[in-house]
């Protein structure tokens, strides 16, 4: 836990009993602050007043939107959970207004409050506008945006739209929402946007991009997990055009594109000279109808693949990685794929004429073996957490991980953190849970959900082929899911 959520955590708790005033600053909320380690300067010189909100409108202001409205720079909205879903004018297209200040939860981070911390948008408007300038100090922090929707023409940014501002966007789940043009999680236009340890998942497109769509800007996304979102033409997981781009350290799982790319495209038509940074992410079991399963890069792009495991991604032309088959002689694309597990190898990349794939010895191609952890399916298989043997991405990347800042992560089901040399690909946050073999869901409980997703997993004895989120159900551990496995989960379902 960082410093700075120690201080936001005793910002809740000391501002929670008195009520929220205008005017001089308590000092009640001043003592912790400074009582705060070093590291968290940032946050005690923005430290502002608190708001509290509820969702049946009897806090300090009836709605997020009447809080914005009066609040003043640095100030903390804070919205208490667990009391029913935010909704309704005043909790939907919620405008910033272009103000250095915070919306959270009363702890952004328990996953189980930001899980209780939801802004339903009941399939009517998003939740979220920024486009009055806000900088990196206008920050969403800790909340779950459900059922955003923009059907209108040309609707974009189911759960939040961005233009011409660049705010934070931290540990936020954005699902279920769906638009019929562009972004149906998140669409930006000319941001240097911040978005961190957000999961994207379950949206809609009936267009491009189904998770996050970008149009000029260098963002940064790291710690994202985007998953299981669906778009109709390009970019099931995103698609963007960017002055340059920074993906660290994000989970692109699952998603996919009836046409083209199925985890990340990067078109960059009027963007010359773009830099692309994609590291320790995995972008895994992706697919699209049409070329590129796992990412794309059609113009322009000069991009960097390094400690990344792209697998198990499906489509017609280019599986794992296309580097643009278009010819035009002024808009070539590099990319440069380095301490890297792509599955198929320099021979499985769509390489079109004019364009470069530069391909470094220190990448492999061999079965990441991915492993069931307590928050998904793709951490590796390590023989000092159990498993049967070790994952060739573990200890293979470039640097240390410490270096890439990932040594407070893991990529081990028992959550022992990264250190040495960095382990190539996604590092799951530690959560202090256990893994619930049988879990599927992860919810915590064994249920008869777990047990219907079980159906779909038996493979017979001695068949090996698991796909990794089916691996929870191995649970005498010999690589397949059998009459042996079926036996411990019903002994788990019927005590
Ligand atoms: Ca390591
Ligand atoms: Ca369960
Ligand atoms: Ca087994």
């Amino acid at each position: 836990m960082s410093p700075r959520i120690d201080c936001l955590t005793m910002l809740t708790i000391s501002g929670r009993s008195t009520a929220h005033a205008k005017g001089p600053r308590h000092s009640f909320a001043v003592v912790p602050i400074f009582a705060c380690a070093v590291g968290a300067l940032a946050a005690s010189t923005a430290a502002g007043d608190l708001i509290n909100i509820k969702a049946d409108g009897s806090g300090d202001y009836p709605t997020i939107q009447a809080a914005i409205n009066a609040a003043a720079t640095g100030d903390e909205i804070v919205l208490e959970g667990g009391q029913g879903a935010y909704t309704g004018p005043g909790n939907k297209e919620i405008d910033f207004s272009g103000k250095a200040i915070t919306v959270r939860s009363a702890d952004p981070s328990s996953s189980a409050v930001v899980a209780a911390t939801v802004i339903d948008c009941q399939f009517d408007g998003r939740a979220f506008i920024f486009e009055n300038s806000e900088t990196r100090e206008a920050i969403l922090d800790g909340l779950t945006i459900i059922n955003g929707r923009r059907q209108d023409v040309f609707g974009r940014g189911g759960g939040i739209l961005i233009a011409n501002s660049s705010p934070t966007i931290r540990r936020c789940v954005i699902a279920h929402c769906d638009v019929n043009w562009l972004g149906a999680g998140v669409r930006a236009t000319s941001s240097d946007a911040l978005l961190e340890d957000c999961v994207i998942e379950n949206n809609l497109c009936d267009g491009g991009a189904g998770g996050v769509s970008w149009d000029g800007g260098n963002p940064e996304l790291r710690g994202c997990v985007i998953r299981n979102n669906r778009a109709s033409s390009a970019g099931g997981g995103t698609f963007s055009s960017l002055d340059s781009a920074t993906m660290i350290n994000c989970l692109v799982e699952g998603n996919v594109a009836t046409n083209y790319v199925g985890g990340v495209g990067f078109a960059g038509d009027n963007f010359p000279g773009a830099q692309i940074a994609i590291w320790n992410c995995s972008i895994v079991n992706n697919h699209a109808t049409m070329q590129a399963g796992g990412l794309s890069f059609y113009y322009h792009q000069d991009t960097t693949i390094r400690n990344c495991v792209v697998w198990g991604n499906t489509a017609p032309l280019a599986p794992q990685i296309r580097v643009s088959d278009n010819p035009h002689p002024t808009n070539p694309v590099t990319v440069r794929v380095e301490f890297s597990d792509v599955q198929g190898g320099a021979a499985d990349v769509l390489v079109g004429v004019r364009n470069t794939l530069i391909w470094t010895a220190s990448n492999i191609d061999a079965d990441p073996e991915f492993t069931p952890g307590p928050a998904g399916c793709f951490y590796l298989s390590q023989t000092a957490a159990g498993q049967l043997g070790d994952s060739p991405c573990v200890d293979e990347g470039a640097g240390t991980a410490a270096a890439y800042g990932l040594d407070a992560s893991t990529t081990r089901s028992d959550e022992v953190t990264d250190s040495g040399a960095t382990d190539m690909g996604y590092h799951y946050a530690v959560t202090g849970q256990p893994l619930l073999m049988g879990d599927h869901d992860r919810n915590g409980h064994i249920e008869l959900a777990d047990f219907a997703a079980m159906q779909n997993c038996v493979t017979g004895d001695g068949v090996t082929d698991v796909s990794p989120c089916c691996r929870i159900f191995d649970f005498e551990p010999d690589a397949d899911v059998d009459l042996a496995d079926y036996a411990d989960f019903a002994a788990l379902l019927i005590p």
